[in-house]
């Protein structure tokens, strides 16, 4: 797999899986916080006064096929901080090259900060002795030349409390009285969910991808059931630990159910889970951030490993945009019009 080795772009440098066959998902470099914002639990990020919220100064690039990035795009239109924090898309396709500035493609865009052709070329901006992966989502910094952070939770936490001033739009993702325990879900949900597929689908022994899927849809079942009763993960309104449920749900049917094997039970025949869904995709602002083309394109060519052929699976037929009834559980609503 490609990485950075001493700011070098090496193509031979790291392997996904483990000898047993398991995926190992290499931890994040950047790692610094805006001042102001409140480290998620177990983080190991530093705060660094040289960071502070301010409009105009920050940047978010980022994949619309990445599930992590994902989740600082619908904070980011949720929170209202669209014309706080600006935005490049790379092109959903990653090769031999890493990410790549495709602005001549749909939904694509250029790197309007440094005009760069690859992702790399930020990061090496950043540290040139760099060593590292290239991932996505990253928060650049246009004042200090360099990346804040490149670790979804964090730019995540960061979005809802350090750029609490200038939020356009009356939610809350992190009410005070509920903070412990959505930090506690986003836990909860991450290695098996969430990191779950990939540990599905990126297993080279049978024993690593059986464990992997038996307990991904332990947990699915476990999560329709409490969604039976209550409208959202941890209450009666969203909040940051939906959106990161979401940006792996709203993948699954179309991706990771056929493309990963995670193919026991598809979202849509969920009691819960598939109108939760829904209701999520349904807030305002965030049916924009979900480009499934993008999606479908990322995963289906970008692992010759998993499907050689690089063949883009149709289907399923199905419809986010349908009543989700979930109201009949809160009556909390947004009231606010779709960008
Ligand atoms: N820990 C990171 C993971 C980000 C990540 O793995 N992004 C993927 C895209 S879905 C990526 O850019 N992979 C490129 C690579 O691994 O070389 C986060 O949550 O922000």
């Amino acid at each position: 797999m490609n990485m950075l080795v001493n700011g070098e772009w090496r193509t031979d440098a790291y392997q996904t899986t483990d000898k047993t066959g398991s995926f190992n998902r290499q931890q994040t470099t950047f790692r610094n916080w805006i001042v102001g914002s409140d480290p998620a639990d177990k983080s190991d990020a530093t705060i660094d006064n040289r960071f502070e919220a301010e409009s105009g100064r920050y940047h978010l690039y980022v994949s619309y096929a990445c599930p992590w990035a994902h989740r600082t795009l619908v904070a980011r239109k949720l929170l209202g901080l669209e014309d706080t924090i600006s935005v490049s898309v790379v092109d959903p396709y990653r090769g031999e090259d890493g990410w790549q500035f495709t602005p001549e493609k749909e939904g694509c865009t250029e790197d309007h900060i440094h005009g760069a052709d690859y992702l790399r070329e930020i990061y090496v901006k950043a540290d040139p002795e760099a060593t590292c992966r290239v991932t996505v989502p990253v928060l650049w910094d246009k004042k200090e030349e360099t990346i804040v952070n490149n670790e979804s939770r964090e730019i995540l936490r960061m979005l809802t409390t350090a750029f609490e001033p200038y939020h356009t739009r009356d939610i809350d993702l992190l009410p005070d009285e509920q903070k412990d325990r959505v930090d506690e879900v986003i836990t909860e949900i991450y290695e098996p969910i969430n990191n779950g597929v990939y540990k599905a689908g990126f297993a080279r022994r049978q024993k690593p991808y059986d464990k992997a899927v038996t307990k991904l849809f332990d947990e699915l079942d476990r999560w329709d059931e409490h969604l039976g009763d209550q409208r959202f993960l941890v209450g009666d309104s969203p909040t940051e630990a939906d959106i990161c449920m979401f940006t792996t749900l709203i993948r699954f049917d179309h991706v990771y159910h056929t493309h990963f094997m995670c193919n026991k039970q598809y979202i849509h025949q969920y009691d819960s889970l598939w109108p939760y869904l829904r209701d999520v995709y349904q807030l305002p602002g965030v049916a924009s951030t979900v480009q499934m083309d993008h999606i479908k394109e990322h995963y289906y060519t970008t692992h010759p490993d998993v499907t050689p052929h690089g063949i883009i699976a149709h289907g399923p037929d199905i419809d986010f945009e349908a009543d989700h009834q979930r109201d009949k559980l809160s009556d909390w609503d947004l009231a606010i019009a779709e960008q």
